[in-house]
């Protein structure tokens, strides 16, 4: 079947086709540098994370220095379609003689980015940040909840040092920049005192966003979760925790929810409309959890598409929600594992943009759930294919099938020959 085809099809349901490929070609989505070196940044000698976070497998080809992950970010870079964001982890930092030499997270500035803004302006990407509050040794194992001043004194001066990054590269780029927050501190058996911990969290945050900034360039962002490894009993960042700070700082700050960090039978997709019932921005962290925050790699699976689909009903794509990707698989090649990712998110919003949203809310409305179930079934066999792949043309992209080879060509001539 050809486009034209394919095309007919979907406007014999009401969908505008050409509609949807333009506006999905203007939809910022947020690549994570961190699925290039299993998270491990540039500012620590760490041989492996802490902090309520994990990444598992050995697949050879790490990038182990800026330049490598660079010239990884490209090659994903090319082979995905649409509008893309870099997001950045403080520990990723570069830092060199002509800036100094390194300092620690405490005392990072805007210049130790710079090179990324380079590389950002060269691309005409955007950028987003991430404070690094794990794998350091001022984690006690606590950060930004620790009752010991010096430790949290430390992890709020990195706060604020981050807010500061995070305006210069919004500044810098010209496009607002989502800074999120995520601590894993937690503890590992039943705590005494689990206010404690929030009070100081909470007196943390507001410390860190006093920080002056401008609410329309730096979009600070509070990630909760529900448990992580060695952190099973109890989590400061809870949901009601950090959904209730968004809620009561709305002026300098949103909620961020990682499809990850929820009970297993939770849905992040409902929490779309119910949070944009209240919230003007919020911030999404799209993963794949598999029975816990596993962090596997973003397929084309119901969940994938139904949050999709509430971004697109829910009128979410050019400001109210921010997207991004959360996800490091170290046991395949990390490349493949971006791209394959970034596709299906891709993927699952041009679904979304494909379906005639209207109509299935009038049929709804009139209370005809037989034909909504008949309807929203069917959809789901038109030709989908044709209409991905002439979208991939228009984005200058490899269609599936094609791109594979590139990062097989890559794995055998630069990959393979990196040591560990
Ligand atoms: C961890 C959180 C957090 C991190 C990144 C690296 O559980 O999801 O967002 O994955 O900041
Ligand atoms: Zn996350």
């Amino acid at each position: 079947m050809s486009y034209c085809d394919a095309k007919k099809k979907y406007e014999a349901i009401g969908v505008d086709v050409e509609k949807a490929i333009e506006t999905l070609k203007k939809v910022p989505v947020s690549l994570h540098c961190w699925q290039g070196d299993d998270v491990r940044g540039f500012d620590q000698k760490v041989a492996s994370l802490s902090g309520g976070i994990q990444t598992t497998g050995n697949y050879p080809g790490r990038a182990r220095t800026p330049e490598e992950l660079m010239a990884d970010i490209d090659v994903v870079l090319k082979l995905c379609p649409g509008t893309k964001k870099l997001n950045l982890h403080a520990c990723y930092a570069i830092f060199d003689d002509e800036n100094g030499g390194w300092v620690d997270r405490d005392k990072i500035e805007p210049k130790h980015f710079k090179k990324w803004v380079d590389f950002c302006k060269e691309r005409g990407l955007g950028c987003d940040f991430n404070p690094t509050f794990f794998s350091h040794p001022m984690c006690d194992p606590l950060t930004l909840s620790s009752p010991n001043e010096e430790v949290r004194k430390f992890w709020i001066e990195h706060g604020k040092a981050c807010i500061r990054i995070s305006q210069y590269l919004a500044e810098e780029l010209g496009v607002p920049c989502v800074m999120n927050i995520w601590t894993g501190d937690g503890f590992k058996d039943i705590p005494a005192d689990r206010m404690g911990p929030r009070m100081r969290y909470k007196d943390s945050l507001d410390q860190i966003l006093s920080e002056p900034f401008d609410f329309n360039k730096v979009k600070p962002c509070v990630e909760s979760k529900v448990f992580g490894i060695g952190v099973e009993a109890f989590t400061v960042g809870s949901a009601e925790f950090s959904l209730s700070y968004a809620a009561m700082n709305k002026d300098k700050c949103i909620p961020l929810m990682d499809n990850g960090h929820y009970h297993p039978t939770e849905v992040v997709s409902d929490k779309i409309p119910a949070l944009l019932t209240f919230f003007p921005e919020i911030a999404l962290h799209v993963t794949r959890p598999i029975r816990w925050d596993s962090d596997h790699v973003v397929l084309l699976d119901d969940e994938t598409k139904e949050i999709a689909k509430e971004i697109v009903r829910c009128d979410g794509l050019q400001n109210r929600v921010k997207i991004a990707l959360d996800y490091f698989d170290a046991s395949i090649n990390r490349v493949s594992a971006w791209t394959v990712g970034f596709r299906n998110l891709q993927k699952a919003l041009l679904m979304a943009l494909l379906t005639p949203n209207e109509e299935l809310t009038a049929v709804q409305d009139s209370g005809n759930w037989t034909e909504l179930m008949v309807k929203q079934e069917e959809f789901k066999t038109l030709p989908f294919g044709e209409i991905w792949e002439e979208y991939c043309k228009r984005c200058n992209v490899l269609p599936d099938g094609e791109w594979y080879a590139v990062v097989q060509k890559y794995e055998a001539e630069v990959l393979s020959k990196r040591g560990n």
